[in-house]
C-alpha cells in the first residue's frame, strides 16, 4: 500500500521554502501536524538554499486551530507554543498565507510569523472562549502587540471573527490580496529576505488608549454577557500580561490559565455542545447523496410574531419569501414590526442602512394563498389550533406545487394529522422557530411518520443557510423542548404552592446560569396564552388563573408574576401576588414551609433529565447530545453547563438516579426514574456512553 500523503509538505519555489498543511477537513494543528510544521520549519531554517519561507495550507481553509479532540489527553511535544517559538525565532522571513479562516491556534501560528498575507474573504479570530478556553499559543501576548489592546480584548474575551479587511485596518494582517495568494506571498517572501527583514510581534510593545479602562470595560461587558464563565476572566488576565509583563512571562501565564481551563468542567462542556451542534446535522440513512431541494423562494402563512420572524430569516438569508395574510391590517401590522426590527438593528449599528431596504424587499406581501404557488418552500405560522392548521395545509396542497415542502411551525400538535390533511404527506415537516424567530438559533425540524428523507436533508441545509442549529425530533406533544419545558412548569408551580416564592425560584434558574427564571419568562411571553389553552382543554392552575382574571398578563399589561413600574421591563416582586399564592396554598390544604435553593434546583432539573431520557427511549431525539442542543440553543441553557443531559452525566447518573429516587417519596411520579436513567445508573454508566444512533 502506498504512503499516506504528508501531512505537511515542503516544495520549494526558487529559493523560498514553502511550507503546505494538508490534513482536511479543517488543518487543526494535531500532534502530527504540528510535528511536521516543526521539522519543515527547521529544515528550511537549517537548508542555507533556502531565504525565506511560506506558510500555507491546502483544502478549504488555513488552520482552523488546535485539534480539539486532543483536549482529553496530555499534551504532547511539540506542543504549539514550541512550534510557534521555532517560527518566532527562525533566521528568514516566515510568511503566512491565509484563506478560508485563520481561528485559534491558526491566527496564532499566523502571528508568529513574520508577514501575513490573507485573501479579501478570509476571516481571522481567537474563539478559544466559545470552547471554555483561552488562546495557548500566544495569542493573547501576540495580539495586543499587533492590533492594540482594545481590539485584542474584543476579540478575544468575544471569539468573534473579523474579516480580512477588518483585520487590514486592526494591523492584524499586512496584506490583503486581491489575486494569486501563494504568488504574492512568495513574491513577499522574497522581497523580504533581500531587504533582510524579519519583524517579529514579540519585539513590540502592546498598545492601548486607555488600558486601564479597557480592562474595566471588558469585565464589566463580560459580566452581563457571559455570567459565570470563566474562561473571558483568565482571558483578560492574560491580556493584562501583555502589557504589564515581558513576552516570555506573558507566555508562561496564558499556558498556565490555558491549561487549567482545559481541564474545567465548564470547557468540557463547551467543548461536548461543539461536538453535539456538528453531530446533531447527522441523520442515519440521511447522506450526501439525499437530494437536497434547492430553496429558490419562500412563503410564510401568518403575518404575527412567529411569521414575521421567520418571514426576516428569509429576507436576511438573502431569499425571497412571500408572506401570506387574511386581512390588509394584519398584513400591515406584521411588516411594519419586520421594518420596525430591522431598523432597530440599523440603530444599534448591526445592519447598514440601505440592507434594511434591501431586505424589505425580498418580503412579498399578499392576501391570497394562492401566492404560495411560486415558492419552494411554505412554512405556514397560523394560530395554534390543529382544525385552523389542517384547513389552511388542505388549502396549501391545493396551491403549493408539486414536491415544495409544506413546514408547520407547530410547537406542541400533531404533525402527522396536520400532514394527513394533504394529499401529499411525505412532503410536510415541522420547523418549530423559537421566539424570537429572527434571534433564536434552534431549528426543531419535525419528522412526521411519512415525511421524505430528502425533505428533512432539504430542511437542515437550509437551517444551516439561515444560520440556524437544526437538531431532527419526532411527532410528541411538545416535541423534546416543550415537552422537558412542561416537567420543568409542573414543578416551578408546586416549588411555589408548597412555600417557594416566584422571585426565589426565578433567581435559582438564574444563578445556575439561564437568562430568566419560568415566572419572568412568562411574563414575558404573555400569561394569557396558557389561560386560554387552559379553559380550552378544562384544566385549571390556581394561582396564574387568579393573576390573569385580574387581568395581570405580563409585561404587556404592567403586570403579572410580578409588576413592571411605568413601562419598565425589569421585574418587581409584588405582594399581591405572594397574598394569591399564600391564599391558593391554604385553600389547597398545603402547610408552607422554607425550601431551600439546593432542593429548588433539583426539583426544576431532574424531571427535565427524566423527560430527555424517556425522549430519548422514545426515539423522539437521536441522541442526548441533540436535546442539549435544543436547551442550550432554544431556552438558554447555561453552555457552561453543558445542557441538560450533559449536566447529569457531569453529576453523575448514579448520583442523579439516587436523588430522583428520593424526591419521587415526596413528590411523585415526575421523579421515579426513568427506565433508561434505572438503567444506565446501574451499569455505572451515563447518557454518553449510549450506542450512536444507528
Ligand atoms: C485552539 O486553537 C487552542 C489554542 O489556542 C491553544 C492550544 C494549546 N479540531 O464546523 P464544520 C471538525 S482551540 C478538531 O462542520 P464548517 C468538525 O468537528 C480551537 N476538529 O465545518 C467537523 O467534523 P465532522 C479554536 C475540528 O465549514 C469538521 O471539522 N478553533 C476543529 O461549517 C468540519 O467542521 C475553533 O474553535 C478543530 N479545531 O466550519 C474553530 N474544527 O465532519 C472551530 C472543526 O466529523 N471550528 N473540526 O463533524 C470552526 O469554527 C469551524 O469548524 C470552521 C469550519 C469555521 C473552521
Amino acid at each position: 500500500m502506498a504512503d499516506p500523503a504528508p501531512l505537511v509538505r515542503t516544495e520549494r519555489d526558487g529559493d523560498v521554502a514553502c511550507i503546505t498543511i494538508a490534513s482536511p477537513p479543517v488543518n487543526a494543528l494535531s500532534h502530527a501536524v504540528r510535528s511536521g510544521i516543526l521539522a519543515a520549519v527547521e529544515a528550511a531554517d537549517a537548508d542555507p538554499g533556502v531565504a525565506a519561507m511560506v506558510i500555507r495550507c491546502d483544502g478549504r481553509t488555513f488552520v482552523a486551530g488546535a485539534d480539539i479532540t486532543e483536549f482529553d489527553r496530555p499534551a504532547q511535544e511539540p506542543v504549539l507554543s514550541t512550534v510557534l517559538a521555532a517560527i518566532d525565532a527562525s533566521t528568514k522571513p516566515v510568511v503566512a498565507a491565509i484563506h478560508g479562516t485563520a481561528l485559534g491556534g491558526g491566527l496564532e501560528l499566523a502571528l508568529a510569523c513574520h508577514w501575513r498575507v490573507a485573501v479579501a474573504s478570509a476571516r481571522v479570530g481567537l474563539p478559544e472562549v466559545k470552547l471554555g478556553i483561552i488562546p495557548g499559543g500566544g495569542g493573547t501576548q501576540r495580539l495586543p502587540r499587533a492590533a492594540g489592546v482594545e481590539k485584542a480584548l474584543e476579540m478575544i474575551t468575544s471569539g468573534e471573527m473579523i474579516g480580512a479587511p477588518a483585520a487590514l485596518a486592526a494591523g492584524i494582517v499586512d496584506r490583503v490580496v486581491p489575486g494569486d495568494l501563494d504568488r504574492e506571498a512568495l513574491d513577499l517572501a522574497r522581497a523580504k529576505a533581500a531587504e533582510g527583514a524579519r519583524p517579529r510581534l514579540r519585539d513590540r510593545q502592546a498598545q492601548a488608549a486607555d488600558a486601564e479602562r479597557a480592562f474595566a470595560d471588558a469585565r464589566a461587558a463580560m459580566a452581563r454577557k457571559a455570567r459565570g464563565r470563566q474562561a473571558p476572566e483568565y482571558a483578560i488576565q492574560a491580556v493584562e500580561a501583555a502589557i504589564a509583563r515581558p513576552f516570555d512571562e506573558g507566555i508562561q501565564l496564558e499556558r498556565t490559565l490555558c491549561t487549567e481551563l482545559k481541564a474545567s468542567a465548564q470547557s468540557r462542556a463547551q467543548r461536548h455542545i461543539f461536538f453535539a451542534e456538528r453531530e446533531a446535522a447527522k441523520i442515519p440513512g440521511i447522506g450526501r447523496d439525499t437530494p437536497a431541494a434547492k430553496i429558490g423562494r419562500a412563503a410564510v402563512v401568518g403575518a404575527g410574531t412567529m411569521g414575521g420572524g421567520i418571514a426576516m430569516c428569509f429576507a436576511s438569508a438573502g431569499i425571497p419569501v412571500t408572506l401570506v395574510e387574511t386581512s390588509q391590517a394584519a398584513l400591515d401590522r406584521g411588516l411594519a414590526t419586520i421594518r420596525g426590527n430591522y431598523e432597530a438593528t440599523a440603530r444599534r449599528g448591526g445592519l447598514a442602512a440601505d440592507a434594511v431596504e434591501t431586505r424589505m424587499a425580498r418580503i412579498r406581501p399578499s392576501l391570497d394563498l394562492a401566492d404560495v404557488a411560486g415558492a419552494d418552500l411554505v412554512v405556514e405560522a397560523v394560530f395554534e389550533d390543529t382544525g385552523i392548521k389542517k384547513a389552511v395545509f388542505a388549502e396549501l396542497d391545493r396551491h403549493a406545487r408539486p414536491g415544495a415542502i409544506l413546514a408547520t411551525n407547530t410547537s406542541t400538535l400533531d404533525v402527522d394529522a396536520i400532514a394527513a390533511a394533504t394529499g401529499r404527506p411525505e412532503s410536510v415537516v415541522g420547523l418549530h422557530f423559537f421566539s424570537p424567530a429572527n434571534v433564536m438559533k434552534l431549528l426543531e425540524i419535525v419528522r412526521g411518520r411519512k415525511t421524505d428523507p430528502a425533505v428533512i436533508a432539504s430542511s437542515l441545509a437550509l437551517a444551516k443557510r439561515i444560520g440556524k442549529v437544526p437538531v431532527v425530533v419526532g411527532v410528541c406533544d411538545g416535541f423534546v423542548g416543550n415537552r422537558m419545558l412542561r416537567a420543568r412548569g409542573r414543578q416551578a408551580e408546586r416549588l411555589v404552592m408548597e412555600g417557594a416564592l416566584p422571585q426565589q425560584v426565578d433567581r435559582v434558574l438564574y444563578d445556575f446560569g439561564f437568562p430568566m427564571g419560568p415566572y419572568a419568562m412568562g411574563d414575558l411571553a404573555g400569561l394569557d396564552i396558557g389561560w386560554r389553552i387552559r379553559r380550552e382543554k378544562g384544566l385549571t392552575s390556581p394561582i396564574a388563573d387568579r393573576l390573569c382574571e385580574q387581568g395581570r398578563f405580563g409585561q404587556k399589561t404592567g403586570a403579572g408574576w410580578y409588576r413592571y413600574d411605568g413601562g419598565s421591563r425589569t421585574p418587581v416582586p409584588d405582594p399581591a401576588v405572594e397574598a394569591i399564592i399564600l391564599e391558593e396554598s391554604a385553600r389547597a390544604g398545603i402547610a408552607r414551609r422554607a425550601i431551600d435553593d439546593g432542593e429548588i434546583l433539583d426539583r426544576l432539573l431532574l424531571p427535565m433529565v427524566n423527560e430527555g431520557a424517556r425522549i430519548l427511549e422514545e426515539g423522539m431525539a437521536l441522541r442526548p447530545g441533540d436535546i442539549d442542543i435544543v436547551w442550550v440553543f432554544g431556552y438558554g441553557w447555561p453552555i457552561h453547563e453543558g445542557g441538560p443531559m450533559h449536566w447529569a452525566d457531569a453529576r453523575g447518573l448514579a448520583a442523579i438516579r439516587d436523588r430522583m429516587v428520593e424526591l419521587a417519596r415526596s413528590h411523585g411520579e415526575d421523579f421515579v426514574p426513568a427506565p433508561l436513567v434505572e438503567r444506565l445508573a446501574a451499569d455505572g454508566k451515563g447518557f454518553r456512553d449510549l450506542p450512536p444512533p444507528a
